[in-house]
């Protein structure tokens, strides 16, 4: 499925900093193809409609795909990002992750969404959840032979840790303390790690400016 989007120049209606920093960012990510990867309900979706509105969206539904990988192209002053939001179903073990090797191999970048609060918080299922993933992604990446993507590690929901407003060094350290985390920023060719939110415009702008730092 392609969807082509107006760009965020145009359309937008956001808060005016939000607009600029997405501007920005997306001039990095300009002829380049994206690929956003995460367990469900992290955020992929939420972090593709603000890139692409300008504005962080008031709610969503699950995502549901009838078809193996949605692809999206936004258009910049006639520069195209290509996104890639694969989708894979529950219950795998890791072998069954065809659209999202598929998305991974085929991108300039890619970006994993975890959920941060969780993560600082020890949670062990999340733990779990994202190592192996994480895991898979080394895997691809070191039995690739020609031009590897970029990965970054971004954290998301960090305004659900209680403290987050006061303290995003803080939070940031916790989470790249973090054993899984640790060992992916290695094993991902040195990939850079983001914390943030985007529970609203502020913190999405924040959010933004970050990954472009990132990326930069
Ligand atoms: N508090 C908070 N809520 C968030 C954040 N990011 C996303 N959400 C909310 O989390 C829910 C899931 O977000 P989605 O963007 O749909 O997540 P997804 O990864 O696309 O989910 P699936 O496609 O269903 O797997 C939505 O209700 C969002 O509004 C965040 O940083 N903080
Ligand atoms: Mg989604």
């Amino acid at each position: 499925m392609i969807i082509v989007a107006a760009a965020v120049a145009f359309s937008a209606v956001g808060a005016a900093g939000l607009v600029l920093a997405i501007n920005r960012l997306l001039r990095f990510l300009a002829n380049k193809k994206l690929t956003i990867l995460g367990a469900q309900r992290v955020g992929k979706t939420t972090l593709f409609q603000t890139l692409r509105d300008g504005k962080p969206p008031k709610r969503s539904k699950y995502t549901v795909d009838p078809e193996p990988g949605m692809e999206f192209t936004l258009r910049l002053k006639g520069k195209d990002v290509r996104f890639a939001i694969p989708k894979d179903m529950p219950g795998h073990d890791g072998v069954a992750f065809p659209t999202w090797r598929a998305a991974f191999e085929s991108s300039d970048q890619v970006w994993y969404l975890f959920r941060a609060d969780l993560i600082a918080s020890g949670d062990v299922a999340t733990i779990q959840l994202v190592t192996s993933h994480l895991t898979l992604l080394k895997v691809w990446l070191k039995s690739m032979s020609g031009p590897k993507p970029s990965v970054l590690l971004v954290g998301t929901f960090a305004d659900q840790v209680s403290d987050y407003s006061h303290s995003h060094e803080d939070v940031l350290k916790r989470v790249a303390d973090c054993a899984p985390i640790k060992a992916g920023q290695v094993q991902l060719n040195n990939a850079e790690l983001v914390v943030g939110s985007l529970a609203n415009a502020r913190m999405a702008t924040t959010m933004v400016k970050t990954i472009e730092r990132a990326i930069s």
